[in-house]
């Protein structure tokens, strides 16, 4: 680890291109570290840019993420690199498939380097920097910055790498939450990092719709017989009648329901395209189960797209699920 993080250090001391992006409908570790990976390699003069994508930004505004410093429309992005030899650095992506990018994008690179903490990783990277005991990618990208900027990291990015284990940790509630966690958040705040103000701008506001769509996803809870699963859905119908589609930690109240070990959430986002979000507590390994639908994650925290009605995709998962529990 120690090794491989000092080969990537290297490499990004001595080339001079870099390409940053996260995964797929990032969450704050992606655009966390995404963002204070790329504003580092800004700040000691190297040609660095990342692709955020934009639907994503909006609860992470306080990073003051913004279009003259980051890439968030595909287009103008490919204007921009075209004909140019850059290193694509994939962060907080398990597959070649999950990264936030066209395909020609990610095959032009002059090589990808690959920093995740999934389990089921692909090492699909000409370089890999691969460690499942951080809670965190940020977590990781925190000490390729601390030694990039000689200790001196700035707030801007201070502020990026706490939202990144801010939002991996839930807060620092999740077994994820190590020492080692600690010790750098324990940093960051050292550097101004206001802990506060992030966990209020991740876990501790909601948009009045957001609520209401709450309210109709409860209505649709149900228990398994044993009381180990607890499922919810949000169809179409529903995220029109509350006029959001905005889901984060819905899945979260189905796993919090005492004695339930595995929590799901059915997001309907096409009439037959259904996101299914799995959350456990203790011992199942959701990401197995995941896998069985062909999606990927952690132990605890998992997911997978299916294509097919609602109803069938409600029983499918949950029938393969009452083997975990
Ligand atoms: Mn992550």
């Amino acid at each position: 680890m120690q090794k491989k993080i000092k080969e990537i250090i290297n490499i990004l001391k001595k080339e001079n291109n870099f390409l940053v992006v996260g995964h797929v409908g990032a969450d704050g570790d992606s655009i966390g570290s995404a963002a204070a990976l790329t504003r580092s390699l800004l700040k000691i003069n190297k040609k660095a840019r990342a692709y955020l994508n934009r639907d994503t930004l909006a609860p992470f505004s306080y990073l003051n993420i913004n279009e003259e410093e980051f890439f968030t429309n595909p287009d103008n992005l490919r204007e921009e690199i075209e004909g140019q030899e850059y290193i694509l650095l994939a962060l907080d992506s398990g597959t070649r498939e999950r990264i936030d990018l066209d395909e020609e994008i990610i095959e032009s690179a002059k090589y990808i380097i690959n920093i995740d903490h999934h389990q089921d990783n692909t090492l699909f990277g000409q370089i890999n920097l691969v460690d499942f005991s951080k809670a965190a990618v940020g977590e990781i990208i925190y000490y390729i910055v601390k030694e990039l900027l000689q200790n001196e990291i700035p707030l801007e990015i201070s502020n990026c790498l706490a939202t990144a284990i801010i939002t991996d940790t839930g807060s620092l509630r999740y077994e994820n939450t190590s020492a080692d966690v600690l010790r750098v958040l324990a940093d960051l705040i050292g550097k101004g990092v206001n802990l506060y103000k992030i966990n209020k701008e991740i876990f501790g506001k909601l948009s009045y719709n957001a609520l209401v769509l709450q309210g109709l996803a409860l209505s649709t809870l149900e228990l398994s017989k044993n009381g180990k699963i607890a499922w919810l859905y949000v169809n179409r119908e529903m995220m029109h009648q509350a006029s959001t589609d905005y889901t984060e930690g819905l899945v979260n109240l189905a796993r919090d329901i005492e004695n339930v070990e595995i929590g799901i959430l059915f997001t309907q986002q096409e009439e037959k395209v259904i996101k299914v979000s799995l959350r456990s507590n203790f011992y199942a390994e959701v990401n197995k189960l995941a896998a069985e639908f062909d999606g990927g994650g952690h132990p605890r925290a998992a997911g997978a797209t299916v294509e097919e009605k609602l109803k069938k995709v409600i029983s499918d998962v949950v029938e393969a699920a009452e083997k975990y529990v």
